[in-house]
């Protein structure tokens, strides 16, 4: 086992998820740390659909105590983590978090990120991010893009790094200055803000210009019948540009 920043590591030749695989981890240090793997056979995503893989990308979990109310400001900073990292290897393309924490480049999925709940305080952060290749995915919901697309020349591992010092550094400013500092910079970077949008969830729609995110990191939106506060979804573009 051995460590990046303070947290405990572990990189892997193969495994079916690294959601799984960083619990066993943390059944032996009981203590935060980070899994990943070169090959992730059966990535998940939210909602029991499948992550794609292919050759040198990074498929990363984190395992930390987050208290119990706070999941949705974590939800946020996982994805600015993340945008942040993007930007570090690409630093002029468009890059966007789209809510709640998908991240976009050049209007395409680069990265999605899977919250699973863990023993006592600990949740499973896993991140999976398109690195050196594009997967194949059938029927993607959205269209779908890696740094290698722009031509970007890195490995799996030294985005890693950067991530975790990305990570660490937002999880410092949010102790320090609380939900508006994240809150702030997740707007500021936010696909489709102020323009029209559609959040679907389980077989129901809602549209509405995204405005804004409340204090318990649900997103605001503003629609006909008033504002609308949603918890759970998946954001498409709206139909009323
Ligand atoms: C996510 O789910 O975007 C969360 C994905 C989390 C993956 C990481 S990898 C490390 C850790 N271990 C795991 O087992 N999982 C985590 P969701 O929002 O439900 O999006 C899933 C949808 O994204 C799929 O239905 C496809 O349409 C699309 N998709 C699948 N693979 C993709 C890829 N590699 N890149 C971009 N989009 C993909």
């Amino acid at each position: 086992m051995g460590k990046i920043e303070n947290w405990y590591f572990e990189d892997l030749q193969e495994t079916p998820s690294t959601n799984d695989s960083v619990l066993e981890l943390l059944s032996k240090c009981n203590a935060p740390c980070i899994v990943c793997a070169a090959v992730q056979t059966k990535g998940r995503g939210r909602l029991g659909r499948k992550w794609e893989g292919a050759d040198g990308n990074l498929y990363v979990s984190f395992a930390y105590q987050i208290p119990i109310l706070k999941i949705g400001h974590y939800v946020l900073l996982s994805g600015l983590a993340v945008l942040e990292t993007i930007k570090t290897f690409a630093p002029v393309a468009r890059v966007e978090v789209k809510w709640p924490n998908d991240v976009f480049l050049e209007g395409k999925k680069v990265s999605g990120i899977l919250f699973e709940k863990g023993p006592d305080d600990y949740w499973v952060m896993g991140i999976g991010i398109n690195v050196a290749r594009t997967p194949q995915v059938e029927n993607p919901m959205y269209q779908i893009t890696s740094l290698a697309d722009l031509n970007v020349q890195t490995d799996r591992l030294k985005v890693l790094n950067v991530l975790v010092k990305h990570f660490d550094f937002l999880k410092m400013q949010y102790e320090k200055h609380g939900f508006a500092f994240l809150r702030a910079l997740w707007l500021d970077n936010a696909y489709n803000r102020g323009k029209s949008v559609v959040i679907k969830q389980n077989g129901k729609e809602t549209e509405g210009i995204l405005t804004d995110l409340d204090e318990n990191a649900n997103l605001v939106l503003s629609t006909n019948e008033g504002e609308k506060h949603i918890l759970v979804g998946d954001l498409f573009e709206g139909r009323n540009e």
